[in-house]
């Protein structure tokens, strides 16, 4: 079997994973990926060589026990070395083949896969400014993808102020987006890149709010992607094209089908 460019160690099913997977189907970059589900990962050694644990391995004196900080409530067990290797301690956790450099955030992991390709696919543009309007999309995705983390994760304890700051948030980045396919058919420029792959991702899993209408309108709130796609048109057409493509397809499912019956209506 070929060498992975790439190991990923992350919760599963992750759209942060996909983003390298559905790169690496479209640059021909082999990438491995091991983890287990979200409720299962607290049960795993968070490492180079990520493992589920005895029952025995799993207690307060391990000197692995971290306290979880993002999304985890429970205690995590974290080598010393994914530490180093992840300084933020978070997944999906890449490593170079061998472990020796760890690759954390989602769109860097993305950034890599288009790097280790052999031949020149143009994921990642085809010179240094066209990486770089790349790059600024995928900031821009990141910085609506910590808006929506923060605002997913307190679906439970909803506030006025945070629903409001999200609807700002999905509102500035999709109006960014809708005029850039004004002029392109993706989103920079004529052909797919990795800035269409993070968009898909990271706007698919916030979608995932249509399903909390009940704990928002009992808070007496509603959905924040209320309105679209009438509000960005171009936005949602290109995230729904693209997620029948193949390369997209074979990971995202029938992840969409819930927002796309719905928004259709
Ligand atoms: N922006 C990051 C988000 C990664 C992140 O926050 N991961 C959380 C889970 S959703 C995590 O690993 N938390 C570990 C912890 O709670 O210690 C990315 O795109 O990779």
């Amino acid at each position: 079997m070929a060498q992975s460019a790439l190991r990923i160690f992350s919760y599963l099913p992750n759209p942060r994973v996909w983003k390298a997977l559905i790169a690496a189907e479209l640059c021909g970059v082999h990438v491995e990926v091991c983890g287990d589900e979200p409720r299962r990962l607290p049960e795993w050694l968070w490492d180079f060589e990520a493992r589920p644990l005895e029952e025995e391995e799993r207690s307060a004196s391990s000197p692995h026990a971290r306290v979880g900080k993002r999304g985890f409530t429970q205690t995590l067990y974290k080598t010393d070395a994914f530490l180093v290797a992840h300084p933020y301690g978070t997944v999906p956790a890449a490593f170079s083949p061998g472990g020796a450099i760890g690759v954390f955030e989602s769109n860097s992991i993305l950034r890599a896969v288009a790097r280790a390709a052999a031949s020149d696919h143009g994921l990642y543009g085809r010179d240094g400014y066209q990486a770089s309007r790349i790059d600024s999309f995928l900031d821009a995705t990141l910085v609506f993808a910590r808006e929506a983390q923060v605002y997913l994760l307190a679906l439970r304890q909803m506030t006025p102020e945070l629903h409001r700051r999200m609807q700002d948030a999905l509102e500035f980045y999709l109006d960014g987006i809708e005029r850039a396919l004004g002029d392109a058919p993706f989103l920079a420029g004529d052909a797919i890149s990795l800035a269409d792959i993070a968009f898909v991702c990271d706007l698919a899993q916030f979608l995932n709010e249509r399903r909390a209408r009940g704990l928002l309108e009992e808070a007496g709130l509603g959905i924040a992607t209320e309105g679209e796609p009438n509000a960005h048109p171009r936005a949602f057409e290109h995230l729904f094209r693209l997620a029948e493509t193949p390369a997209f397809a074979k990971h995202l499912g029938g992840y969409l089908d819930h927002a796309r019956s719905e928004l259709a209506r």
